[in-house]
This record gives C-alpha cells, structure tokens and sequence, in this order.
C-alpha cells in the first residue's frame, strides 16, 4: 500500500517532496471541470482522497464487511481487526498515550457536541465562564452557547486584532474563579491563523481550566502531539485528512473520560443491561453507542499512513511554501484585500476583490475549472470583525502546485475583466 510519492521519495532522498508524484496518488486530480483541468483549492471543506484510501474502504465491502465488536465469524474478526488498527493509528498519528483516550466519532463537530453534552453539562453550572476565541468556526461556538444558555453560564470571547491574532493579553484577563473550560481552534478556517495554543493551555492550566483543542484545520497540515500540547481533548475531521467522510476523532484525557457521562446510549456502550440498570462498557467503547463508521475507520487508517508516510513536516513546508508564493502573487492583483494576514499562517488564502461579490468570483473561477469556497465559512463572527460579509477562500492541500496558484490568479484577472 506503499503510495507512489513514497517510492518516488525513497528514489530522490529523504527530503525531496515531488509534487507531481503525490499528484499521482489522487485520481480526481486528473480530471477535467468544464473543460478545463481541475485547480482544486477548496480543501479546507474538504480534501481529496489518494488512491490507497479509495482502495481501504472499496476492500472493506468487497472482502471484509461485517459488523464488528459482536460476532464470533472470521468476517466480524477480520473487520473489528481493521477497525481498531485504525484507532491505533490515530493514537499515533496525535501521539496520545493511550488507544482508550481515541474515541471514533463522525467529525470535528460531533466531537465537541460530546465533550460539551458530557464534560460540559457535568462541569458548567449557572454563573460560571466557558472562554472561546472570536475566530472560531460555528462548531465550536453554537455547543457552547447552546450549553450556557442551558445552564445560565457566560460564554467570554477573546478579541482578535487586524491581522487576524488572537490579543493574548485579553486572553489573560478572562479568566477568574468561574471560569470553567477554554475551547480554542488550532488553525483558523477563515483566516489561516495558527494560535499559539501550547502558550494558551500552559495559561489555561494555570488557571485550573481545561482546554479543548479543535484541531479540524491543523492535523491536515501541521504534526500534532497531544502530549507536547497537554490539551485535555484534541478533535479532527477524517475527511480533512484525506479520509473518507463521515469519520473523525476525539482524543480525550483518560483521567477526564473516565469520570465522564455518556453522550448517546444504545448498542456497544454498555456491559450490562437491565431494565433495573444498565452498566456502561470501558473506554472507548462507552462513548460509541450503534454500528459505527467501519469503513470510514479503515479508510483513515488508511489515510493516515499516507500521510504519515509522506512527513507533516515535509507537508507543512510544502504548503508554506506556497502560502508564501500566493500571498505574494495575490497582493499584486489591484483592489484585492487579504483577510488574515497573520504572521503565524497555515495554507488559507482568505480575500475580496473591491466592487465584487465573493460568489461572482467563486462562480467566475469554476468556469475555469478553479474550486475555492466563498461564504461565511461558518465563521460569521470573523466576517463581521473584519467587516465583510463573506469572502473568497483559496485553501491549500498537500497536492496542490505553484502553476495552481498562477492559475487562480489568471482567473482573478479575468474576474476583474469580467466586471470592468
Ligand atoms: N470547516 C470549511 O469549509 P466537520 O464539518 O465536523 O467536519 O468540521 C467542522 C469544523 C470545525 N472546526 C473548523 C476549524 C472547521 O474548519 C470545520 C469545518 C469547513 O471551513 C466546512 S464548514
């Protein structure tokens, strides 16, 4: 299952990153899109999937379906093998300590759903704070308030200067004796922005409150190490990873799951049941009620030994490389405004043209076969701090080229042509 940018790697050393071999490994990016090559640059929605993942979930049903964790037949073992090899990876992959401490769960979303319906409910009571930041994606703004208005608690946001920072010593300032959990995005999906969220646990902690970390934006592109952060729960998206949809982790303290509720009840969360009462199954099973995801599962086993394979640093250097390329090749174009200009960045280029609605120019680049996304992004707040309504937002992936990025310049030329 070696990927074929792995060969290539192993042929040209340790630190070459041939692009074009990588490209090779995603068949849907050889296709066309209204005639024109497809300049996919829409993956912080969602990426591409390498052949080796579409091979994972295709084996899945071809060979080994079956329900796992139940059966005595060779079809449910091999199956429940696969499964849980897979959540071994996902430890790995975000260096946990524990297989326990990875609870398999539908997405970013669903994560912290459960960490608030669980930890949240159990912990937050009426007068006490829940800190968030103003560049949080809706997933991790609507739980909290849903949670606060509940209980009558205060949700607290730490304010965001020009460039798209958070402003630290704001942060700071927050928090008092009823401050009772901080939940921070990693790598904003809006603006790019990489917080420096081992400095704000470490500030957290200090203060006796336990941090979430929505890692949805940062595991595609950035090595991530649970343990070197101390976060006491970590989430991501399989789909953003290269994985199928549908699939995504929640990595939590052991120490904090363990005293933790529930979140749904049914099928293999429990050990016993009665109609008297039931008893709950160990970690992590006591967090995944029903037939989960299984071949999502494998699939991002799958996909995170490709990208394992390949390096996250070698990955995170590739795509900085062409942050750098874009935010340079954009910042010529005339009446172009970059929103987020943080100095710490991840691959997002987020943008107005002056005079142009955001879905003109998202409609304008699809018909030169260029995918961005243009909206809110699910980050309403962020457009209103920086007074937009929505913006355009080319968003980089592990394949993508600098010839992609002149291409969506070429595009935003004829945008403007368009429109003069
Ligand atoms: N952002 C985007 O286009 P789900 O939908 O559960 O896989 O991920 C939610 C989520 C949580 N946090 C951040 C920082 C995110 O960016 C996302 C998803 C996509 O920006 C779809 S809205």
């Amino acid at each position: 299952m070696s990927p074929l940018a792995v060969v290539e790697k192993d042929r040209r050393g340790p630190s070459a990153y041939d692009v074009e071999a990588v490209r090779r490994d995603f068949p849907i990016l050889s296709r066309m899109v209204h005639g024109k090559p497809l300049v996919y640059l829409d993956n912080a929605a969602t990426t591409q999937k390498p052949q080796c993942v579409i091979d994972a979930v295709s084996r899945y049903y071809r060979e080994e379906n079956s329900n796992i964790h139940r059966g005595v037949h060779y079809l449910s073992e091999v199956a429940t093998e696969a499964y849980e090899a897979a959540r071994i990876k996902v430890q790995r992959f975000l260096n946990a300590p524990l297989f326990c401490e990875i609870i398999y769960v539908r997405g970013a979303t669903e994560a912290i759903n459960l960490v608030v319906s669980s930890y949240g409910r159990t912990h937050v009571g009426a007068g006490d704070e829940v800190i968030i930041s103003a560049i949080e994606h809706h997933s991790n703004i609507v739980p909290w308030q849903m949670l606060c208005e509940e209980k009558g608690a205060r949700l607290r946001v730490i304010p965001v200067n020009d460039r798209g920072e958070l402003m630290l010593e704001e942060y700071e300032k927050l928090f008092n004796p009823r401050t009772k959990f901080v939940s921070l995005v990693h790598v904003s999906n809006a603006l790019g922005t990489v917080n420096p969220v081992k400095e704000m646990i470490d500030t957290a902690h200090r203060h006796g409150a336990p941090v979430l970390v929505d890692g949805a934006q940062a595991a595609p592109h950035l090595p991530v190490d649970v343990q070197e952060l101390d976060c006491d729960f970590y989430v991501f998206s399989g789909h953003k990873v290269y994985g199928p949809t549908g699939v995504g982790a929640l990595y939590g303290k052991a120490s904090l799951l363990k005293d933790m509720p529930p979140y749904m009840g049914g099928g293999d969360m429990i050990r016993s049941v009665s109609f008297e009462k039931t008893t709950y199954n160990d970690l992590p099973h006591r967090f995944e009620a029903g037939t989960p995801n299984i071949a999502g599962g494998i699939g991002l086993g799958a996909a995170i030994d490709y990208v394992t394979a390949l390096g996250p640093e070698r990955i995170a250097a590739h795509e900085h490389d062409l942050l750098v390329y874009g935010t340079e090749r954009l910042s010529e174009i005339p009446g172009l405004r970059l929103i987020g200009t943080a100095r710490e960045k991840a691959g997002v280029l987020s943008f107005t043209l002056e005079g142009i609605h955001p879905h003109d120019i998202g409609t304008i680049l699809d018909r030169e076969g260029i995918a961005v996304r243009t909206g809110h992004h699910c980050a309403m707040p962020v457009m209103e701090r920086f007074g937009v309504p929505a913006t355009a937002r080319a968003s980089l992936g592990l394949y993508n080229t600098r010839q992609e990025i002149d291409a969506l310049v070429a595009g935003l030329h004829r945008v403007i042509r368009v429109f003069s």
